[in-house]
């Protein structure tokens, strides 16, 4: 096993480190161990994997602006720490790694079977592709793209972030404060959320668990086969659902969201705590009028607004004091 430690400080250096020539003949002579991979984490090696890695990398530079590109095969596992300054990094690597951009707008690109990002402050570029990925932008205006087979945690920070993930299983993706705009597609999207700001979230997929707005006026775009739950959080929301079975939550103090809808939808009324009365539907009232719903509460600014498909009727069916359903009349 190598380690492989590098520092360079002055700036604008550019340093590469090739792991398929110069030390790569270890590396190859070790690509027999590419196969045990079961003792992965998340983020790391664990201890009998790291004792099987044909190589460690650890590159951390020291502030500047920085240009690293990093190449590995075989069961490695790379840790580049760019630091302060506005840096470049590329890397792409058969095994696992993880790059930090550190303060400063940095542009990263990422690539290899478990990846993570980080981008740290300032305004950062981050492109990661792996079977595993995973990035966070940090503070700063961040544009993010993650495609993977399993895609992890992806968040913005703070800041107005452009992130586009695409996987086939997507756990998390989180805007952060700051107007966002999150694109999420894959075939099961567990969780989606904009955080406090304007943001505009679109999330398509067969199944799609959580998509929240959070604070501010959001647009949303949900379309799946299976949809789940749905909530603008306080602004004003407009909420588009392009499928069956979402529940919609909307809760006291949430404004005044519109909804249009294509399938079978539940809504769930929320007070503004646990077991109040507040704001349940003995208190609502329900006018149709030109393919929209409008359901208003007695004494409260609160008004959901429901649009069939094309202006066309609806269907509404009160399941309880707090929830009812809403579909496209057939
Ligand atoms: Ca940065
Ligand atoms: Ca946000
Ligand atoms: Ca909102």
């Amino acid at each position: 096993m190598h380690i492989q430690s590098s520092q360079f400080a002055a700036s604008s250096q550019v340093l590469q480190l090739f792991g398929s020539n110069g030390s790569g003949k270890a590396l190859s002579a070790s690509a027999s161990y590419t196969s045990q991979t079961s003792g992965w984490n998340h983020f790391g090696p664990g201890r009998a994997v790291r004792e099987a890695l044909s190589a460690i990398f650890e590159l951390v530079a020291t502030d500047g602006n920085d240009a690293i590109t990093h190449v590995a095969t075989g069961n490695t596992y790379s840790r580049i720490d760019a630091g302060d300054g506005d840096d470049t990094v590329s890397v792409s690597v058969e095994g696992s790694a993880r790059v930090s951009g550190g303060d400063g707008d940095d542009a990263i690109s990422l690539t290899g079977a478990r990846v993570r990002a980080s981008g740290g402050s300032g305004d950062d570029a981050i492109s990661v592709s792996g079977y595993r990925a995973s990035a966070s932008g940090g503070s700063g205006n961040d544009a993010i793209a993650v495609a993977g087979e399993h895609i992890g945690r992806v968040s913005g920070g703070s800041g107005d972030d452009a992130i586009g993930v695409a996987g086939r299983r997507v756990r998390s993706v989180h805007g952060g404060s700051g107007n966002d705009v999150i694109t999420a597609a894959g075939q099961i999207i567990g969780r989606v959320s904009g955080g406090s700001g304007n943001d505009t979230i679109t999330a398509t997929g067969s199944r799609i668990g959580r998509v929240y707005g959070g604070d501010g006026d959001d647009t949303i775009t949900v379309s799946g086969d299976r949809i789940g739950r749905i909530s603008g959080g306080t602004g004003d929301d407009l909420i588009n659902i392009d499928g069956d079975g979402a529940l919609v939550a909307f809760r006291a103090g949430d404004g005044q969201d519109t909804v249009s809808i294509t399938g079978r939808t539940e809504f769930a009324i929320f007070g503004e705590r646990w077991g109040d009365d507040v704001m349940t539907l003995e208190d609502a009232s329900f006018t149709f009028e030109n393919g929209m719903l409008t359901v208003s509460f007695e004494g409260r600014d609160e008004k959901l607004t429901i649009l069939a498909p094309g202006g066309g009727d609806l269907t509404l069916e009160m399941t309880s004091d707090r929830t009812f359903v809403v579909k496209p009349a057939t």
